[in-house]
């Protein structure tokens, strides 16, 4: 997105900030069952123990999830990840995994769950994290400003070949992930080759071909998927853009998703590579 508009001070991500695990926990739910009547509470918070020097004012991380997500079953205080012990990076002893949804929710490091009427007054919650408008000034936004990011949108990227990289003209296996919102399925990923700079191609066959999908383990966790595509000599665009179960597939351009806090690109993934003849 910044190369849209700039987007000062934030962490310029790109594609590979994700990743798949098998969790270990218990359901938040269950905890909620046990901890008993919860009246008028309508979001559960999440306190952590570390101090975030970067917020406004420094304070221990933290975030909620409404009610009806806290209580669905899938979210869990999780102590194992791929079946070892939760390293401490990734939040030990205890850390909350809210699957389909962005990472900042999944508290790690937890040291209270709170049910309560509103939203968590976190700066990760009331200030950061936040979808504003295109025509927003992140500096003067107010708290609750915009919209708070939870579920996640549907998203794919192509991993290899690399951006960038220089491979031999040729049929090449494309791989990459695609990843829908909380719990919906990847049923489809498209992708082609696009000649650069101009981005369209010529004729009736607009050059999509369905990449074959790999496994879906459970509706959380995302898909790997392969293609062999026709890399011609030259600079190129390889394209990828996933569809749900819903029917809905990824915005092509990131000028359609920009905002001034950079979050949540699911513009049509590109690589760009050269072919390379031989
Ligand atoms: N206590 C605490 N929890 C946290 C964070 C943090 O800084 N402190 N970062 C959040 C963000 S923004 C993300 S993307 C995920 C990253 O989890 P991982 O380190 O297991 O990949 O943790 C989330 N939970
Ligand atoms: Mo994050």
């Amino acid at each position: 997105l910044a190369a849209v508009r700039p987007i000062p001070g934030e962490v310029l991500w790109g594609a590979g900030v994700i990743s798949t695990a098998r969790w270990t926990g218990v359901s938040l739910a269950d905890v909620l069952a046990v901890a008993g009547p919860l009246g008028e509470a309508r979001h559960v918070a999440f306190d952590a123990l570390d101090v975030a020097e970067r917020a406004d004012p420094p304070q221990p991380f933290g975030g909620s999830v409404p009610m009806a997500k806290a209580t669905a079953g899938e979210v869990l205080l999780a102590w194992a990840m791929d079946d070892a012990p939760l390293p401490a990076v990734h939040g030990a002893p205890v850390r909350v995994v809210v699957p389909g949804y962005i990472g900042a929710r999944s508290v790690k490091w937890v040291c209270h769950v709170r049910a309560q009427r509103e939203p968590s007054d976190s700066y990760f919650q009331a200030r950061d994290y936040r979808l504003l408008p295109p025509d927003a000034d992140p500096a003067r936004a107010a708290r609750g400003a915009g919209l708070s990011l939870g579920p996640l949108a549907l998203n794919a990227a192509v991993l290899a070949p690399e951006d960038g990289q220089e491979l031999p003209a040729g049929p090449r296996r494309v791989t990459g992930y695609a990843i829908a919102g909380d719990g919906r399925g990847v049923a489809r990923v498209d992708v082609r080759v696009e000649p650069r700079p101009d981005g369209q191609q010529a004729g009736r066959d607009d050059g999509w071909r369905q990449a074959e999908l790999g496994p879906a383990p459970s509706p959380w966790a995302w898909r790997l998927w392969e293609a062999t595509l026709e890399i011609p000599a030259g600079p190129v665009d390889i394209v990828a853009r996933a569809w749900d179960t819903s029917g809905t597939v990824q915005p092509e351009r990131p000028a359609t998703v920009w905002n001034p806090r950079g979050y949540g690109n699911n513009a049509w993934s590109r690589a760009h590579v050269t072919g390379l003849a031989d």
